[in-house]
C-alpha cells in the first residue's frame, strides 16, 4: 500500500513532462497471481521539459522483472527501481525505446486500482493513478501516447478479451489452450483512460449508424444470465450518442464502443476510451428489480461517461488540478441530456437537492475545496460533490450569462481549438470569453474561491412613488486557507409578481436594458440595490429562478410569500422552493417555540394534490417534505439531529393527518395499472403514489400499515415494492419483521436488491439499528471487500440515518471507526470516503462534536493509515 507522501502537490509547481512518449505497446500474459506485462515505450525528449533531466517513472507496488534500452538488456547498475519509481540517470538524447517487464497479481489487488479481480473476470481501474499499478510510466494526464495492446489469456478462464480503440486480430496461441486478442486505439491518450477486461461474460449487442452514416458496433458485457437487464442501458446509449451529435455536434470516433458491467468497482463508472467500465449498479436494471430511481441514474451514468468521449478523451486535462474541466463539463451534460429525456424542472429540482445534500456541506465545512484546488495530498480525495456538481452549475451559469448561442459556439471553439490536447480550464474560459465577446476574468474566480456564497435580499416598496427597492448583497464565509473572500460573479433569474399573481414588467435605471429584458441580474460586486418603477402595489419576488447559482439566499420570503408564490410563481423550481421554505419555516417554528404551524403548508400541499395529475411528479417532489441531512444544513451550527428529528416526524404526522383524505384518494387513484415501463411519467405517478403513502402513514399509523403491506404484496415492481417497505420499516413492529424476511426470502442473492435492503435497515431511525448493522456485518450477503455492500450497509448508516449514527453514546462513531479502519488496509479509497461522512462534525453540539473529535484523532494517532485516509481524518481534524 502507498503510505502517505509528505509533499503536497501544488498547481503553482506544474511543469511539462521531460519526456514524451509517443507510442505504447503493452503485452498482457493474464494469470491469477502472476500476471506478465511487456511495456514497449517509444520515448524522447520533450523540448517543452528539462533537457538534462533524467528519466523517472511512476510506479506503485510494482514487481520489476527486466529493462531494456533500444533492444539491449540493461544490467542493474544502469537504472534504480523500487516499488515505485524507476529512474534512468542516463539516456540516449535521440528517440529511444525501453521495454519494462513487470509481474502483477490480480486477485491480491483489494485496493481495486490497476489490473484486479471482479469475480473471476480480470479488469482495471487507472483514473487517477492506476496505471502505475501495471507498468512503470509517466502516469500523468498531459502525456498522451497511441496504445497497442495485446492479451493473452486461457481460452476457458477468459473467452471475451477486450481493450481500448478498435479490434486488430485474435486467434489461439498455437500449442495451448490460450488465445489472445489485439487491440490498437489510434487516439491519443493518456494512461489514465487505458483499459482491459478478461473474463468469461454474456453480450448484448447493438449497433449505431453516427450523423456520417459510420455503423459502430455496440456492445455491453454483463454476468452471464444478467444479459435482460442491459436492455435499458443499450436504449440510454442510443440515445446518448444521439442527443451528443443534436445538441453538441459530437459524433462518435471508433467502430466499437464497449462497456463492460463488474460488481467490484470503487466509483460509479469509468469512461476509458471505446471501453467504459461500469459499477454493474449503473447498468442492470428489471422492472422487479430496479427502482425508478435506478433507471433514472442508469441512463445519467450511461451518458456521463459516454460524453466523456469529447469531454475528457478527446480534450484531457493538463493535471489534475483541471479535473472540473472534464468532471463539471460531463456532469452539466448528462444533467441537460436527462433534463431533456425526462421533465426539466423535475431533473433540475432533483440536481439541485443533491448538491445541497452532497456539496453545500462540504462546501461549508474543513474538507471544503475550490472547484479547482490549488493543492492536494491524495488525488483520489478530490472526485468530490464540490468539482463534479458545483463545477456543473459553473457551467450552467456561464451558458445563463452569455447566451445559449455563444455558449455553443464556445463549445464549438473548444473542440476545434483542443482536440487532442490536454486542456486547461484557462483554455476552456477562453473560447467562451472569444465567442461571446465578454471577458471572464472575474467570472473565473468560481473556479479558484471555495465556500457557498450567501445573498441576502431585502426589499422595499413606497406605495405613492410606486417604487420597489431590491438591496441584493454577497458574501461567502471564510474556507480552509481563503479567510478573504472576494464577491463573485452571480446570475440572479428574477421576475415580481403582482397582487393577483399578475408578472409584472421590470422596469428601472438601475440595471442594464439586458438584464431587464432577460430578467437576469448580475451581482457582481458586493452590493447592489435596483429601484423598480411602475409598481403598482407591494411585490411577491422571485429571486434565483432555476436556481440561476450555487448560493444560499437568506432571508427566506415572509410565509405569505411563499404561499404566494406557490400559487402564481411560473417558474416550477422557485414553487417547489416555496413549499420546501415553507416547510422549513414550520419546522424551525416548532423548535423555537415548541409549537407547529402547518396551516399555510397544508393548504398549499391541498391546492397542489387537488391538480395533482398535471404534473405528479412535480407534486411527489414538493410532498418530500426536507430530510433531517436538510435540517442539519439548514441550522448551519450546534445541531442536536435528535430534537431535527422529531420536529420533522411532527410536520409530517401533521401534514398526514390534515390531508388525510386528499392522500388517500391519491394512493388510490395512482395505482399501478397495466405493465411497468421506467419512462418519466409512469415514474412520477409512482412517485406520487409512494409519497403520499410515506406521509399517509406518518398521520395514521394502523392505515400506513395496512396500506403498505398490501402494497408490499401486490406490487408488480421494485418502486412500489421498496416504497413499501421503507413505508414499514419506518412504522416497526411485527409487519415490518415480517417484510424484511418476505424481501430477503424473494432476493437472496440478488447482490444489487440485497443492498436496498441493507440500507433500508441500516436507516431505520430506532436505537436497536446499530446492534442490527453490527449484526448484519456477519451476514453472508455481505463483504468487506465489495464497495457496493459497505456503502449499502455502513455508508446509509452514517449518511443517511443522523439520530443513530449520532447516537450520545457514541456507538455510531465507534462503529464507523471500526468499519473504516478495518477497510483501510484493504481498500483506502473506499475507508477515505466513508470517514468524509463525518465532513460536517464541527456544526454538531458541543457534546457530539467532542465524541467525534476523540474518534477522529484516534484514526490519526494510528500507525500504517493510508494516504487517503490519512489525508481526509487530518483536514477533517483542520
Ligand atoms: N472519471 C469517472 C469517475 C472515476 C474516478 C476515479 C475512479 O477511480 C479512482 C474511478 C472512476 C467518472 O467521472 O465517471
Ligand atoms: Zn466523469
Amino acid at each position: 500500500m502507498r503510505h502517505p507522501s509528505t509533499a503536497a502537490i501544488r498547481l503553482a509547481d506544474y511543469r511539462p513532462a521531460d519526456f514524451a512518449i509517443d507510442s505504447v505497446e503493452l503485452d498482457f500474459a493474464l494469470n491469477p497471481t502472476k500476471t506478465r506485462v511487456s511495456a514497449r515505450l517509444a520515448l524522447r525528449r520533450n523540448p517543452a521539459g528539462d533537457s538534462s533531466a533524467p528519466l523517472v517513472l511512476d510506479g506503485d507496488e510494482l514487481m520489476l522483472l527486466g529493462v531494456k534500452l533500444d533492444g539491449r538488456t540493461l544490467g542493474p547498475g544502469k537504472y534504480e527501481a523500487t516499488q515505485d519509481r524507476l529512474t534512468l540517470a542516463e539516456v540516449p538524447d535521440a528517440p529511444f525505446t525501453l521495454e519494462i517487464d513487470t509481474e502483477l497479481n490480480p486477485s491480491g489487488n483489494t485496493q481495486l486500482s490497476g489490473l484486479y479481480r471482479s469475480g473471476s473476470a480480470y479488469c482495471t481501474q487507472c483514473e487517477a493513478e492506476g496505471f502505475r499499478r501495471i507498468t512503470y510510466f509517466l502516469d500523468r494526464p498531459d502525456v498522451l501516447s497511441v496504445y497497442t495492446t495485446r492479451i493473452e489469456a486461457e481460452k476457458s478462464e477468459a473467452p471475451i478479451l477486450l481493450s481500448n480503440g478498435n479490434p486488430i486480430e485474435h486467434g489461439d496461441v498455437a500449442g495451448s489452450n490460450r488465445h489472445y486478442a489485439l487491440w490498437r486505439d489510434p487516439f491519443p491518450k493518456p494512461s489514465y483512460l487505458f483499459a482491459l477486461v478478461g473474463g468469461d461474460l454474456g453480450v448484448v449487442r447493438d449497433e449505431f449508424t453516427t450523423m456520417s452514416g459510420r455503423v459502430v458496433d455496440l456492445a455491453i458485457y454483463v454476468e452471464h444470465g444478467k444479459e435482460s437487464r442491459a436492455a435499458y442501458a443499450m436504449d440510454a446509449l442510443k440515445r446518448s450518442m444521439r442527443w451528443d451529435e443534436e445538441k453538441f455536434g459530437r459524433e462518435y470516433d471508433l467502430d466499437v464502443f464497449n462497456i463492460v458491467a463488474v460488481s467490484d468497482f470503487n466509483m460509479g463508472a469509468m469512461e476509458n476510451k471505446g471501453l467504459n467500465i461500469f459499477n454493474d449498479k449503473y447498468v442492470l436494471a428489471s422492472p422487479d428489480t430496479a427502482t425508478d430511481g435506478d433507471y433514472a441514474g442508469i441512463e445519467g451514468v450511461i451518458a456521463h461517461e459516454y460524453f466523456h468521449n469529447w469531454t475528457g478523451n478527446r480534450i484531457t486535462c493538463r493535471d489534475w488540478f483541471q479535473l472540473c474541466l472534464k468532471e463539471g463539463l460531463t456532469v452539466f451534460r448528462d444533467q441537460e441530456f436527462s433534463a431533456d429525456m425526462r421533465s426539466r424542472a423535475v431533473e433540475r429540482i432533483g440536481d439541485v437537492r443533491g448538491l445541497r445534500l452532497a456539496q453545500f456541506p462540504e462546501d461549508a465545512g474543513p474538507l471544503a475545496h475550490p472547484v479547482r484546488p490549488d493543492v492536494y495530498q491524495e488525488i483520489n480525495n478530490f472526485y468530490t460533490a464540490t468539482v463534479y456538481e458545483k463545477g456543473a452549475e459553473i457551467i450552467r451559469m456561464l451558458r445563463t450569462l452569455i447566451g445559449e448561442d455563444d455558449f455553443r459556439r464556445g463549445m464549438d471553439l473548444y473542440f476545434e481549438r483542443f482536440d487532442g490536447t490536454a486542456a486547461t480550464v484557462e483554455d476552456f474560459l477562453s473560447c467562451f470569453a472569444a465567442a461571446s465577446g465578454r471577458d471572464l476574468t472575474h467570472f473565473a474566480l468560481w473556479y479558484s474561491q471555495a465556500g457557498t456564497p450567501v445573498v441576502t435580499t431585502s426589499g422595499d416598496y413606497d406605495p405613492a412613488a410606486r417604487t420597489f427597492a431590491l438591496k441584493l448583497s454577497q458574501q461567502t464565509p471564510p474556507t480552509p486557507g481563503q479567510s478573504d473572500k472576494k464577491p463573485v460573479v452571480i446570475p440572479l433569474a428574477l421576475a415580481l409578481f403582482g397582487e393577483n399573481g399578475q408578472k409584472l414588467d421590470l422596469v428601472s435605471e438601475d440595471a442594464t436594458p439586458t438584464e431587464l429584458a432577460r430578467g437576469l441580474i448580475e451581482l457582481d460586486r458586493a452590493e447592489r440595490v435596483i429601484r423598480f418603477r411602475e409598481i403598482p402595489s407591494r411585490p411577491v419576488v422571485s429571486l434565483l429562478r432555476g436556481f440561476s447559482a450555487p448560493v444560499r439566499l437568506e432571508p427566506a420570503p415572509a410565509s405569505e410569500d411563499l404561499e404566494r408564490l406557490l400559487a402564481c410563481d411560473d417558474d416550477p423550481f422557485n414553487r417547489w422552493q416555496a413549499s420546501q421554505s415553507l416547510a422549513l419555516r414550520a419546522i424551525f417554528g416548532r423548535l423555537e417555540t415548541g409549537a407547529l404551524d402547518a396551516r399555510g403548508l397544508s393548504e398549499a400541499l391541498r391546492l397542489l394534490l387537488a391538480k395533482a395529475e398535471d404534473d405528479p411528479a412535480l407534486v411527489a417532489q414538493a410532498l418530500s417534505l426536507p430530510s433531517d441531512i436538510d435540517l442539519a444544513r439548514e441550522k448551519g451550527n450546534d445541531v442536536d439531529p435528535d430534537q431535527l428529528f422529531d420536529a420533522r416526524m411532527a410536520l409530517r404526522a401533521e401534514i398526514g393527518r390534515s390531508l388525510g383524505s386528499e392522500l388517500d384518494a391519491i394512493h388510490a387513484r395512482f395505482s399501478a395499472a397495466g405493465a411497468f415501463t421506467p419512462d418519466a411519467a409512469s415514474a412520477g405517478r409512482r412517485a406520487l403514489r409512494n409519497v403520499t403513502l410515506d406521509v399517509l402513514a406518518a398521520g395514521d399509523a394502523e392505515k400506513g400499515r395496512s396500506l403498505a403491506t398490501a402494497q408490499f404484496e401486490t406490487a408488480g415492481n421494485m418502486t412500489d415494492k421498496l416504497a413499501a417497505l421503507a413505508t414499514l420499516a419506518l412504522l416497526g413492529g411485527h409487519a415490518r419483521e415480517e417484510a424484511f424476511a418476505r424481501f430477503y426470502a424473494q432476493y437472496a442473492g440478488d447482490a444489487l436488491v440485497i443492498d436496498k435492503w441493507f440500507s433500508l435497515q441500516a436507516m431505520i431511525p430506532e436505537q436497536a439499528t446499530t446492534q442490527r448493522v453490527l449484526g448484519l456485518m456477519t451476514h453472508r450477503e455481505f463483504s468487506m471487500s465489495n464497495p457496493n455492500r459497505v456503502r449499502a450497509l455502513i455508508g446509509a448508516f452514517a449518511n443517511g440515518n443522523l439520530t443513530r449514527f449520532h447516537a450520545l453514546d457514541g456507538s455510531g462513531y465507534d462503529l464507523l471507526t471500526a468499519v473504516v479502519l478495518e477497510v483501510d488496509p484493504k481498500n483506502p479509497q473506499v475507508s477515505a470516503r466513508l470517514l468524509s461522512a463525518l465532513r460536517s462534525w464541527r456544526t454538531m453540539e458541543s457534546r457530539r462534536r467532542g465524541l467525534i473529535e476523540a474518534r477522529l484523532k484516534h484514526i490519526v494517532a494510528q500507525e500504517n493509515l493510508s494516504a487517503d485516509l490519512r489525508d481526509i481524518a487530518t483536514r477533517a481534524l483542520g
